[in-house]
This record gives structure tokens, sequence and C-alpha cells, in this order.
């Protein structure tokens, strides 16, 4: 029997893959003071309140190469999957780590999947790997299947603050400027090359949920899978999930709580929305 592994960097918000053999590579938020695993034990609401206290530089770091190998462990196939090529060096430290766990394992094979997304977007790549897999299909199967399956996914993002995300330099300090002013929250979608795109600066909770469900269509959701991922907002992910079932009363939708590096990032409101086009 062949060893298969599926494997992520933290920014998937999952800690097990249900009938897989799952391992997460940690990233890390790292302050003056502190430095955060993103691991299952790493107390996700201390480090928000934490950091809501804390008025010094913070900063995040991927997972690098002996980390991905950790996670890759002694398996004849892995599946990695990383946050977006275009945020972060995760992509490229897996790269490195495949060539090399390649390299002294002539007959292992490694996949890495940019996936130009993160939280959501990523676990449905990673259950869509994991039924070919099922399926008994071959590795050079699903390398050839995931990209095509890409092509039907997206993400949306609604945020209040993007604090964090402009310290960073992952968006411009002009996009971030509205967020968190005047009640106002930014609806946005991750872009073709994996950056962030804003798209609405809304009023009010009512009118931004109305406008997730919009974006939602118009970008081509049509009651697949969607997975909503937020931090410290139940509430508005719940009545998200309400109003999307309203429309579409088979959709599978599944909620979840963001680990420490998409809180970090989307900051205490946040939601991060994966979904499948039709
Ligand atoms: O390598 C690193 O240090 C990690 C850098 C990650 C930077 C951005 C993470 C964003 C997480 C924000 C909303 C979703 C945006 C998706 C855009 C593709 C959450």
């Amino acid at each position: 029997m062949r060893k298969i592994k599926i494997v992520a960097d933290s920014s998937a918000d999952i800690t097990i893959l249900e009938g897989a053999d799952f391992s997460a590579a940690p990233l890390k938020v790292v302050t003056d003071e502190r430095e955060f695993v993103d691991n299952a034990s790493l107390d996700v609401e201390e480090m928000v309140e934490y950091l809501q206290g804390y008025s010094g530089k913070s900063s995040t770091s991927c997972p690098n190469t002996g980390d991905w190998l950790t996670a890759f462990s002694d398996a004849d196939e892995v599946y990695c999957v990383t946050i977006t090529s275009g945020l972060s060096g995760s992509f490229n430290a897996a790269r490195v780590a495949a060539e090399q766990y390649e390299a002294e394992h002539p007959e292992r094979k490694v996949l890495v999947v940019d996936s130009l997304s993160t939280g959501g977007e990523m676990v449905l790549i990673m259950e869509k790997i994991r039924d070919l897999v099922q399926d008994g299909r071959t590795f050079e199967e699903i390398s050839a299947e995931i990209p095509m399956y890409q092509q039907k996914l997206g993400l949306l993002f609604m945020l209040q603050s993007m604090r964090n995300l402009a310290n960073n330099g992952r968006v411009s300090k002009l996009s971030a400027k509205f967020a968190g002013l005047m009640n106002i929250r930014v609806v946005g979608k991750a872009s073709d090359v994996g950056t962030l795109e804003p798209l609405d600066k809304v009023r009010g909770e009512k009118a931004t949920l109305q406008k997730l469900v919009e974006r939602l269509e118009e970008l081509g959701y049509r009651g697949g899978k969607l997975r909503i991922t937020h931090c410290f907002n139940a509430q508005m992910a719940e009545e998200l999930k309400e109003l999307v079932r309203k429309k579409f009363q088979k959709a599978q939708i599944a909620i979840e709580k963001c680990g420490g590096l998409c809180s970090f990032y989307a900051e205490k409101g946040g939601m991060i929305v994966g979904f499948e086009k039709a």
C-alpha cells in the first residue's frame, strides 16, 4: 500500500481532515515580545486579545523547508497545499522541500499546489484531493485534475480592520484606510494572481451580508460547497449561512474558526469565505 499524506500550512485553519492522513506546517505570528506558533495548541483568543492591546511591531513568517519536510514525514505520495504565493513565501519553501524530499527518496512524489488563496479555499482543494485518492486515482491523474478544480473555486473576504495587512505590506495603505472607519467593512475577493482585491466598502452589518451574497452569486456560486471561517464573529457567519441557504437550499455550508495566521490578518470580526462556482 502506498502511504499518502495531505499537508497544508496552517492558514487552511484545520488540524484534521476527515478520511485522510493530514498534517499542517505552522506559520508564526511574531511581535517584539512574543512568538505565536500557529498549531493546534495555540490559544487564538488569547493571541487576538494580546494583539489588540499591543501597539508595537508585529509580523508573520511562513513554514521553512524543515517544517515542510517534517509535515511530509515518510509518505510515498504527498499532496501539499499552500497559502497564495502572491502574499507569502510558503509555496516557495514547500517547493524547495519537495525537491529535496524527491531527491533523497527517488520513489516518492510530491505535488505542491499554490492555492492562490487561503482558508476555506485550501480546504476545498484538499477535500477534492482526498476524494480523488479515495476513488483510487493515481498521483498523475490527481496532479492533472486539481488545477482544473481550482478554476471552479473562489474566495471572498469581509474585514473590519486591515491594519495588520497594511502594516505588513499585504495591501496598500490606501485600500486599508476605510476598513473600521465609521462602521465600514471592506468586502473583497482573492484576485487571479492570489492577492487581495477590495471590491466594496459597506456600512452596517445587514448591508455587508447582503453584499457578500450578491458578490457570491456574481462570482458564480450556485449552491455548491461553501466554507466560512471567522475571527470571533460566529454571529455573522451564521447569518451568512442562513442567507445563502434561503437562496440555495442544498448548499453544503461549513463554519469554522480562524486559526492564528488568518486571525492575525483578518482581525476581530473578519470572515473568509471559500466556495465552489457552478
Ligand atoms: O508568509 C507569511 O508570513 C504569511 C503572509 C500572509 C499574508 C496574507 C494573509 C491573509 C489572510 C485575509 C483575507 C483573505 C485574503 C485572501 C487573498 C488571496 C486573511
